[in-house]
Parts: structure tokens; sequence; C-alpha cells
């Protein structure tokens, strides 16, 4: 039988397709390509430690807990290093923000270009049952002029000019978006590097999975509780309910197939849970990228003007047909 290979894929690294997707625009400097090389490096490093969780002490908690309150694990302290680690010494580089870190890690006081927020390790909790996981960056830049962390790390959504993320899953899979379109790569062992498997992907109009912890459900608003009552009728089905509880996973099916991931306000995170900067924002600039979209159930994602660093927000992203259906039951509940 003849072994599949994608020989196309094969001339089209992440760093071979930045380069010549950078080409095209003359002002390009290949900062970007350099940063993407940090990241993807980084990944690599995370992907061999994923891969191994049962056989080191990396899902051990360390003792301490986030900002979040959350307890922290080996692995979130490691991925936090290892991405710190290969960006910092980029001179481009002037601030990074973590889930894993209260305050901004301040790499050049003044100069530097570029603000990049991770969440190094999200889904973590899931790493001792085999779940997939996964690295969310977004990559801002320095608003002209402005050196105070605080300040420059508080900008919307929309100041974003790269985003991404790494899957750590039955394959390892990196996607991310500079603005152009979105592109999945996937990690080939063999070569040890990230190949071209999707260029310029599309989110379904419309999908059959709808994404959400219907435990939570008790709390949720009239207008959620109405959408999932209707979702569950004969006139809108059949819809599927898919949920792993690791927001990259749940996205990144959600690019793939359509359909709808939702995270409302509950009881328990009465603002939602997942955090705007480096959870929400990236997730809606691929979203957006790829033709879907990415609300609060109030307002568009990327134009929240954030008032602190780790602050959360709800969020409903997916296929265009399917968060416009949940915005129509949220504003009759209004
Ligand atoms: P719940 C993981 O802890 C995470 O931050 C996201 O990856 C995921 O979507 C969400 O929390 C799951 O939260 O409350 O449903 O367990």
């Amino acid at each position: 039988m003849q072994l599949y290979s994608n020989p196309k894929a094969a001339l089209n690294s992440a760093q071979q397709f930045i380069l010549y997707e950078q080409k095209k625009s003359e002002q390009a400097t290949g900062e970007f390509s350099w940063l993407l090389s940090a990241i993807t490096l980084a990944s690599k490093h995370i992907a061999m430690y994923v891969r191994r969780v049962g056989l080191t002490n990396a899902s051990d908690a360390t003792g301490t807990k986030n900002v979040h309150g959350e307890t922290v694990q080996m692995m979130d302290e490691l991925a936090d290093k290892v991405l710190i680690d290969s960006m910092g010494f980029n001179a481009d580089v002037a601030i990074i923000s973590s889930e894993e870190n209260e305050e901004p890690v301040i790499l050049r006081e003044s100069g530097g270009k570029y603000v990049i927020f991770f969440d190094p390790l999200d889904g973590s909790s899931n790493l001792d049952v085999g779940v997939s996981v996964g690295t969310i960056f977004s990559i801002m830049e320095k608003p002209p002029g402005v050196d105070d962390p605080r300040k420059v790390v508080l900008q919307p959504g929309t100041r974003q000019v790269a985003a991404g993320y790494i899957i750590y899953g039955s394959s390892t899979v990196l996607v991310f978006s500079t603005g152009d379109g979105v592109h999945m790569f996937t990690l080939d062992p063999y070569v040890g590097d990230y190949l071209l498997s999707h260029r310029d992907l599309k989110m379904p109009d419309s999908g059959k999975y709808y994404s959400i912890n219907e435990g939570n459900a008790e709390s949720f608003s009239p207008g959620y509780q109405n959408w999932l009552s209707w979702l569950k009728s004969e006139e809108a089905g059949p819809y599927s309910s898919r949920y792993i509880g690791s927001l990259v996973a749940d996205f990144h099916r959600t690019l793939i197939k359509g359909g709808i991931f939702v995270y409302p306000e509950t009881a328990k995170s009465p603002e939602g849970k997942l955090r705007l900067m480096y959870e929400a924002n990236p997730i809606g600039f691929i979203a957006e990228q790829a033709g879907g979209v990415a609300t609060s159930g109030k307002q568009r994602i990327m134009d929240i003007q954030p008032t602190s660093l780790h602050q959360r927000t709800p969020l409903i992203v997916g296929s265009k047909k399917d968060v416009a259906n949940i915005l129509k039951y949220l504003e009759e509940s209004e």
C-alpha cells in the first residue's frame, strides 16, 4: 500500500510559510517570523513533556495557586517558563503576560515592539486524564509612545496583529493567523517541524455541535435557557452536544466542523470564566479570520476595552448562523 504523504506539505513548514507570506508585504521585516519560530520551538518542548506526562511528575500540583486561585501544576509552570525563555531574548518583545504571572513580565522598560499574551497550558487540569490541552497566544504591538506596562497591556483585541494556538491532541497542531486568513500546521514528529496541513481555513456557516457545560444550566440567564430549549427541539435539531472542558479542543472542533461554543455568566463565574486577554481575544481573532463570530453576548469580544489584565468575559464563539441564533434569544430576553 502506497504510504500516504502530502508532498506539498513537505514544502511548507510554518517558518517557510511565514517568510513567504511576509515577503508579500513590503514593510514586513521578518520580526513576526522570528516570534513564530520562538513560539513553535517552545511548543515542541511543551509537546515533548505533555506526551510523557504519565511518566513524570508534570501533572503534580506545585502547591501554589495562580492569580485565579487555581491549583498550578508542574506542567503549567514549565510551559510558562519555556515560553518566556523562548521569547525573552528577542529585542522586539517588550512585555510578556501570562495566566501564570499576576504582573506582566517586563523584558524591556522602553523599546521593544510587541506585547505577547499567553495561556501557557490551557485545560491543564485534564492532563492526567489524557485530554487535549493547548497553548494560546496573542500578539499586539505596543501603542506608539506608551511605555507604562499597565497601559500597554490593556488594549482591546482589535489591536492584535497575530494570534493562534497549539493543541496537544491526537496530533500536535499549530493554528495561527497574522490577519490574512487562518492556517493550520501539523507537527511531523519524524521531520521535527510543523508542516502545512490547511491553508486559509474557513469555519462552516453553521454546524451540528453545540458545546456548553450544562452542569451550570441552573444558573444560566433566561436567554441561554430559552436558547438551549430551542436547540433541543425538533425545529432546531438535530444538534449533538460536545463538551471537552478544554477551550482549545472545544474551539478547534468548532473551527473545523462548525457549530458553537458557549461559556456564559454562571453563579460560580458571574463575569464568565474565560480570560479576555489570553483566551477570548486570540480565539476571537482566529474565529473572525475564519469567517466565524466571537461575542460576549453583549459585544464583539475584540471590541472589549480591558480594565484589568486577568479579567474574565463570557464567550460565545462559532459559526455565524449558530451565533446569530443564540443572540436572538439573548436579545429577546433582555
Ligand atoms: P468548566 C480549563 O480550565 C478552562 O479554562 C477552559 O480551557 C475550559 O473551556 C473551561 O475552563 C472549562 O471550564 O467550568 O466547564 O470546567
